[in-house]
């Protein structure tokens, strides 16, 4: 981190300003120009808050040179995350495909989507129990008794269960959950995160509507800084002015995160174009620009069901798409 101070700083501004920094445990190298006073930490720079000494009277300006976050930065841990789901690996160059319908409706949907997508080559199942809906008159989902459905489909099919959890009071319910998914809206849940650190649990870390990169990696820092290594990350589309999709699938989030991060990459092509016919090309955008996987929405009946119908695959579709994505997987992963 570089502080610049202001031309008018005085001697003691500037001593306050170093001690004040010393006290974080940085070390303080100062270089005096005839313009400028300049001043040089080194050391773990994530406790200082930036703005704070931005306020400060005798500072011009800061600048970071170290990213914020440590845990999830590439730099401090150069080799790829595998995180181990059940009898499946996400990362290191597996094709993960969570597959299932929006919400848990009844026994009857989601055993069968369970089964169908197993047939088709999915290697986990979703479906939201717990739902966080636009609007409150939307379906909330079956609660306690839709994490119990989703447990007989594994058992029926012995796929992993990936399902959202919106709120550390509900922990209890979810110890025997595979992957616990955290919605974009609450990205920056900080309770939630740092409960969610304090297990042991795979966490798939959805980015927020208008997140940048950096805060996606600083949620996954409070779930990792907990001691949780475990952290997925899910670019599932941004808020931006096209109103014609549902939300932007910024495929650049891929390339870009891999080389900021080196925690395992899916994206959601159903919540991003929130249209049936975009969910393969997006899906297919995805594993092309290198993503670990996708997370897509399959219902046995989507023209009835409870929540997001436009954007769910039939069965058969998704059967089409799993061989197809096989198709791009392994042309990004081929030897050149
Ligand atoms: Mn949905």
């Amino acid at each position: 981190m570089i502080v610049i101070l202001k031309q008018h700083a005085t001697e003691e501004d500037r001593q306050n300003l170093i001690e004040e920094l010393e006290r974080y445990g940085v070390k303080v190298h100062l270089s005096e120009g005839d313009q400028r006073t300049v001043l040089g930490l080194v050391g773990d720079t994530t406790k200082i808050d930036k703005s704070v000494l931005e306020a400060n009277d005798a500072v011009h300006a800061v600048k970071r040179v170290a990213e914020p976050y440590k845990k999830a930065n590439r730099k401090f841990h150069p080799e790829d995350t595998v995180v181990k789901v059940g009898n499946t690996q996400v990362g290191g160059g597996n094709l993960t495909v969570m597959a299932g319908p929006c919400s848990v409706e009844s026994r009857e949907q989601i055993l069968a989507v369970a089964h169908a997508v197993k047939a088709a080559g999915a290697t986990m199942l979703r479906g939201g129990a717990f739902k966080p809906r636009t609007s409150p008159y939307s379906f909330q989902g079956m609660g306690p008794q839709g994490l119990d459905l989703l447990r007989e489909a594994k058992e029926e099919t012995g796929l992993p269960i990936v399902t959202e959890i919106m709120d550390p009071n509900d922990l209890k319910y979810f110890r025997d959950i595979d992957v616990l998914q955290v919605g974009a809206r609450n990205m920056q849940n900080f309770d939630l995160l740092k409960a969610l650190g304090k297990t042991d649990q795979p966490i798939l870390l959805k980015r927020g509507l208008s997140a940048t990169y950096e805060e996606l990696l600083m949620s996954a820092e409070y779930i990792m800084s907990e001691g949780n290594p475990n952290v997925i990350l899910c670019e599932r589309g941004i808020r931006t002015f096209e109103t014609y999709t549902r939300n932007t699938l910024d495929v650049a989030a891929v390339p870009v995160l891999r080389k900021l991060t080196h925690l395992p990459i899916i994206i959601d092509p159903s919540h991003s174009g929130g249209r049936r016919e975009l969910v393969v090309p997006l899906s297919l955008a995805g594993i092309a620009a290198g993503a670990d996987g996708i997370e897509v929405e399959v219902h046995n009946d989507p023209a009835h069901a409870l929540s997001d119908g436009p954007q769910q695959l039939l069965p058969e579709a998704f059967e089409v798409l799993m061989a197809q994505l096989k198709t791009v997987h392994a042309a990004v992963h081929a030897e050149a």
